[in-house]
């Protein structure tokens, strides 16, 4: 049996979930504590990462543990025949799957994350009290009033740790619209991500594009849509998961108030994550350093340059 170590609403887990159930194999879920990650501490840090993270398994069968998303995927190819292969084909169709996820991983996961997040911020910032903290305290996070300070803290860490607030400053947003673009045109008529088969990069595609359904700056974008409905499909194939929390609860504000959306802007720029040889990049900083003192200015502040509330996009609003 092989426990999967997980926050349900991460689409680095998802990516895991929809791949375990892809290949048919027999597999239990743990939410971990993302504060103390208790969970994961009970197996030794693989050495070549700084910090535990999620998605991690630890497969009974090998004894092993593995964390980061792709090499789980990797470690399952490997480990596990007689089921749908995550990478089908010749040695050179597999090594473009490969080379593809790790691709997904930086170029489309880590900004994925921060307009996902920053979404909820700027729209219902009490939600991130729920996915967080709602095993804690006895549900007194659940409370009107609590659960509102806990939402704005925890956004606050969140901003922390991901520099949301840099994103406009960064261009990231048009960073990631042009990948986007040039992956549409990349993908245009084509049934598959990589080659004429399903695999592993499909479904990667499929749960890190998720987050940015919520965005309406991509999500609303004329030129993305089949992307989208890429990602729609996938996930039915699949027989994925419907809509996260994140989105319903984010459907719901936008019944009492309109979404927050982007003053365009033209601007050339480039996606600043890399990757590291066969392991993908990651964004996240430390919390707990000096720099959390101006925090508070960029979360109420700086978070919302740019940002306009509008029901329906226009030609300088989207
Ligand atoms: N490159 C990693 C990224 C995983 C990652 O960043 N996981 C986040 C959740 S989306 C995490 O564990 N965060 C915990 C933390 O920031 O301390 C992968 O592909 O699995």
């Amino acid at each position: 049996m092989i426990t999967l170590y997980e926050l349900h609403w991460s689409h680095y887990c998802e990516k895991i979930r929809l791949a375990l159930d892809y290949m048919g194999l027999k597999w239990r879920m743990v939410g971990i504590d993302a504060f103390k990650k208790t969970q994961l501490r009970e197996h030794a840090l693989p050495a070549h990462l700084p910090a535990y993270i999620v998605p991690a398994i630890h497969d009974a069968r090998t004894n092993m543990f593995v964390m980061d998303s792709t090499p789980i995927l990797r470690y399952l190819a490997a480990n596990y025949s007689d089921v749908p292969p995550l990478f089908p084909g010749n040695q050179v169709n597999r090594n473009a799957i490969d080379a593809k996820l790790i691709e997904f991983d930086t170029y489309l996961g880590i900004p994925a994350r921060r307009f996902g997040y920053t979404q909820v911020i700027l729209e219902c910032p009490d939600l991130l009290a729920d996915l967080f903290l709602s095993h804690r305290g006895r549900g007194v996070f659940s409370t009107p009033v609590i659960r509102s300070f806990a939402g704005t803290f925890l956004g606050i860490l969140l901003s922390k740790r991901f520099a949301f607030h840099r994103s406009e400053s960064l261009g990231l947003y048009e960073a990631l619209e042009a990948y986007l673009l040039q992956l549409a045109a990349q993908l245009e008529g084509r049934a598959f991500i990589v080659g004429d088969i399903f695999s592993a990069a499909d479904i990667a595609f499929a749960a890190q594009i998720r987050p940015l359904t919520v965005v309406p700056f991509f999500a609303e974008h004329p030129r993305l849509q089949g992307l989208f409905e890429r990602h729609r499909k996938t996930i039915a194939q699949c027989n994925g998961e419907g809509d996260f929390p994140y989105q319903t609860g984010i459907a719901n504000a936008r019944k009492r108030k309109p979404p927050v959306r982007r003053k365009l802007r033209t601007l050339t720029a480039s996606l600043p994550f890399q990757s590291h040889g066969d392991l993908s990049g990651n964004d996240q900083n430390h919390v707990w350093t000096w720099g959390m003192l101006t925090m508070p200015f960029h979360y109420f502040v700086s978070l919302h340059s740019r940002k306009v509330r509008q029901y329906l996009a226009t030609a300088s609003v989207r």
